[in-house]
């Protein structure tokens, strides 16, 4: 039997029998001895620390106060959809817990908190009449943020598309989905602007289009020919820059606005010049149908040449709709998806395979490279001359045992936040415009086609009781923001 496999209990009970100290029961507090070692790893003054979530993953009461239905909804309660049969009717039950749940972010010490609006709330159909007890729920949580020090950073769109609007326009198949995106953007920016300082558009358009309509994981479950998959992608698109331009106009003067993507993130093999330059080349190439096309306004030659019929029909105007300027750019950054090395081809790079053994975390494709935290939010500042970042996402899944005393000792999501932030350290100390962080996620939630079986919390939530925990990586975060250096 290998010594790692002894359960932990039999170890506290080795542990006890010859006197060696066994676990404390209480979470670890920060050393009070004095650390002598230097502290050049500090981030710069002023860096935002915060968490984030989504609407359809935390809140559940999914028909309260004229909640309408949202594609996830639906999908959520077909049979087999779901890993684990559930669904997030209740999830973390947080329209009821909002408060509770503030009281988490300020025991970490955040300044932040990114959360989602729900569309089906404020307009149960996606059109028409808006909510008023919708809005009111966003109301409440905003004023309760900010009145304990917290900035809301609103994402608009976090795949939670109102039902009708799937069955009457097809969804994102249609340009029409784009225009009343804004309309609900422009009355959400409108009556929240005044404290939401900063929104986010779309979360993921790379995922929610490739997972959704090309793949059929993900809501609404197509599997569409690819010419219509690159016409839902421009559409998605198209809602970004439309919204871009609904904040601006109906939002309060200053309000931030940008979009929170998923960057294809292409790391070079190995840190030398051509291998870095292929890895640049590669990100424009590899994001072209969303950040490259936001932040240039053209598709690149090679992702039309590529698409060659199947390209999207589009006009100059939906391009320059498109790159509407944006305040910031917030990039999800969780894994290695490609690694490039220098190539003599046209392209200019080469991505070289993934052997079957390359490291992964709890979740099978949450491969593990802390460095593709440093390069991501890089490539993104020299490639388009960006000039404010947050990293919108990051975080992992992990197995989250609880121990005899209702303890999480996840050392596995410790050890990979610690890597990831000692990368962004690194690149902020380099210069690159990283203005903050906000970890995924502030509590276990309802992980889409995983359902709960995969939790990404730093508390983990007993979803019988809705009672939240700390885990030991709240206590590593809390220390983190504490010295604003990776602890
Ligand atoms: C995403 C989504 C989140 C996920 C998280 C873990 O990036 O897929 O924004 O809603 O829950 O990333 O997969």
């Amino acid at each position: 039997m290998h010594f790692n496999s002894l359960s932990r209990r039999h170890f506290a009970r080795i542990a006890a029998a010859l006197g060696l100290p066994t676990l404390p029961a209480e979470p670890l507090r920060a050393a009070s001895h004095r650390d002598d070692r230097p502290t050049d790893r500090r981030f710069p003054d002023g860096f935002i620390w915060g968490t984030a979530t989504s609407a359809f993953q935390i809140e559940g009461a999914v028909s309260e106060d004229g909640r309408g239905p949202s594609i996830w909804d639906r999908y959520a309660h077909i049979p087999g959809k779901i890993a684990d049969g559930s669904d997030a009717d209740v999830a973390c039950d947080h329209y009821h817990r909002d408060t509770e749940d503030v009281q988490l972010m300020k025991a970490l010490g955040t300044t932040a908190y990114r959360f989602s609006i729900a569309w089906p709330r404020l307009f149960p159909d996606g059109l028409g009449a808006p909510n008023p007890k919708g809005l009111a729920f966003y109301d409440r949580l905003v004023d309760e943020l900010l009145a304990n020090g917290i900035a809301p950073f609103a994402t608009m769109y976090h795949w939670d598309l109102p039902q009708a609007l799937q069955e009457r326009f097809g969804g994102w198949r249609s340009r029409d989905t784009a225009e009343v995106f804004a309309d609900y953007v422009a009355y959400a920016a409108g009556r929240l602007s005044d404290r939401v300082r900063h929104i986010f558009t779309v979360n993921e358009c790379a995922r929610l289009v490739q997972l959704g309509y090309g793949l059929g994981y993900d809501a609404p479950g197509l599997t569409l020919p690819q010419g219509e998959l690159n016409q839902v992608r421009h559409h998605v698109a198209l809602g970004h820059g439309l919204a871009v331009q609904a904040v601006r106009a109906h939002g309060r003067p200053g309000t931030k606005v940008g979009p929170a993507e998923n960057i294809v993130a292409c790391i070079p093999a190995f840190d030398a010049p051509a291998h870095v330059r292929a890895a640049e080349i590669a990100t424009r190439e590899l994001n072209a149908g969303y950040l490259t096309v936001m932040l240039e306004g053209n598709y690149t030659d090679a992702f039309l040449a590529s698409a060659g019929a199947d390209a999207p029909k589009y006009t100059a105007e939906d391009l320059a709709i498109i790159a509407s300027p944006i305040d910031f750019l917030g990039l999800n950054v969780y894994k290695p998806d490609q690694y490039a090395v220098a190539a003599d081809n046209e392209a200019g790079f080469a991505l070289a395979p993934l052997p079957t053994s390359f490291p992964h975390m709890y979740s099978d494709w949450l491969r593990v490279a802390p460095e593709a935290m440093y390069w991501s939010p890089r490539h993104a500042a020299r490639l388009w001359n960006v000039k404010s970042i947050y990293i919108t996402e990051n975080g992992t899944s992990a197995t989250d045992e609880v121990d005899a005393d209702g303890r999480v000792w996840d050392l596995d999501r410790v050890m990979y936040l610690r890597n990831y932030l000692t990368q962004l350290q690194r690149a902020t100390a380099e210069g690159v415009p990283v203005q903050g962080y906000f970890l995924w996620s502030l509590l276990d939630n309802f992980e889409w086609q995983d359902g709960f079986e995969k939790r990404y919390g730093i508390h983990r939530v007993d979803f019988k009781t809705q009672v939240r925990t700390p885990k030991l990586s709240a206590d590593f975060y809390r220390e983190t923001i504490r010295r604003n250096g990776v602890a």
